[in-house]
């Protein structure tokens, strides 16, 4: 599972963004998204890199987790 830390999604718009930029890549992808701790967790065979990558060009910054 990869797990990202989204600091700038805080609501409903940007967390349908984010799954339907994860979606394109893997459209069998599972996504989590939690609001409050501003994390997503995928579930995917695609490499990390591949649906990081979809999630910044929606326009989200992924902040290394803590
Ligand atoms: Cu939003």
């Amino acid at each position: 599972m990869i797990r990202l830390s989204i600091p700038d999604m805080s609501c409903g718009h940007c967390e349908k963004t984010i799954r339907e930029a994860v979606k394109e890549v893997d459209r069998d992808a599972r996504v989590t998204v939690d609001l409050n701790s501003r994390t997503v967790d995928i579930e995917t065979a695609r490499p990390r890199d591949d649906v990081s990558g979809a999630i910044a060009k929606a326009g989200y910054t992924i902040s290394p987790l803590t």
